[in-house]
C-alpha cells in the first residue's frame, strides 16, 4: 500500500512513521509513506496558505488553491483514496480501517487551524473522524489512521499478533491480558491461564470481554448482540 500525505507540517511525522512497526513496514516494502508540504504549491509570493472565513469567525481557513495543486500534483493520473482528516467525518472504526487496509493506495488531506475551504471537497472521496473531539491540525489523526489501517496489510503485524482478535475487531472490547510474573507484589494472574485449557480460556476472555464492555461501552454490545453470537 502507498500512502501519501497532504500537510503543513511534514516534520510532525518524521518520528511516527520511521519507528517501531510502521518503520519495519516500510523497510520491508509492505508499505510506502510519503508527506508533501501543502505551502510549496502556494501560488503566491508570500506563500499564504490560511485566510480568514467569509460570513466572519474566529481563525482562518485554509485555502483551496494550495491544495488543489498539490493534490494534483501528488495523484498525477494515478488513481487513489483521497482522504480529509476532519471531525466533520464518518467516525474511524476497526471495521473501516479493514476496509481501507484493501485499497493500493491512500491519499490523506490533513486540516488545519479552523479548517479547509469547502470546496476542497470536490477532490475528496471521504471524510474521516478519529472522535468528536477538535484537534489543532489534522496530522495527529493522520497518524492514527495510518497506524490502524497498517496493522490489517499482511506481514505488517509480525506472526505471533494479529488484528483480528483484539479491542473492537471482535465488536467487543479485548479481555485482560497478563505476561510473566505470574505473582507480581502480591497480585496473582487468573489461575485459568496458567493451568486451564484452551476452550476454557477462550470462553473466560469471551465472558471477560463482554463483562469490560458492559461497563465501559454498553451501546457496543447492541451491535454486538445484533449480527454475532452471544
Ligand atoms: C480531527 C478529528 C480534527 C479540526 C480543525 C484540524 C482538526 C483542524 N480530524 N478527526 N477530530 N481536526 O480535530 O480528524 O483543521
Amino acid at each position: 500500500m502507498k500512502i501519501e500525505i497532504l500537510t503543513l507540517f511534514p516534520e510532525m511525522f518524521e518520528g511516527v512513521l520511521s519507528a517501531s512497526i510502521l518503520g519495519r513496514a516500510q523497510a520491508g516494502g509492505l508499505l510506502s509513506i510519503e508527506t508533501h508540504d501543502i505551502r510549496a504549491y502556494t501560488d503566491n509570493k508570500h506563500r499564504k496558505t490560511d485566510d480568514y472565513p467569509f460570513g466572519g469567525g474566529a481563525g482562518l481557513v485554509m485555502m483551496a488553491q494550495p491544495i488543489f495543486d498539490c493534490m494534483a500534483a501528488v495523484q498525477g493520473n494515478e488513481p487513489a483514496h483521497r482522504i480529509l482528516l476532519t471531525p466533520r467525518g464518518r467516525l474511524l472504526t476497526s471495521e473501516r480501517a479493514k476496509e481501507l487496509s484493501a485499497y493500493d493506495r491512500l491519499i490523506l488531506l490533513c486540516g488545519h487551524y479552523e479548517g479547509v475551504d469547502e470546496r476542497v471537497n470536490a477532490i475528496i472521496d471521504e471524510e474521516i473522524s478519529i472522535g468528536d473531539y477538535v484537534l489543532t491540525g489534522g496530522e495527529l489523526p493522520a497518524m492514527v489512521l495510518i497506524d490502524c489501517v497498517s496493522r490489517f496489510i499482511p506481514g505488517v503485524l509480525g506472526s505471533e499478533e494479529s488484528a483480528q482478535d483484539e479491542s473492537h475487531a471482535a465488536g467487543l472490547l479485548e479481555y485482560p491480558q497478563y505476561t510473566r510474573p505470574a505473582s507480581f507484589r502480591g497480585m496473582d494472574v487468573p489461575e485459568i491461564l496458567l493451568n486451564g485449557h484452551h476452550a476454557n480460556i477462550q470462553k473466560w476472555r469471551h465472558e471477560q470481554a463482554m463483562e469490560k464492555t458492559r461497563a465501559v461501552r454498553p451501546c457496543l454490545l447492541g451491535t454486538f448482540g445484533k449480527n454475532k453470537e452471544k
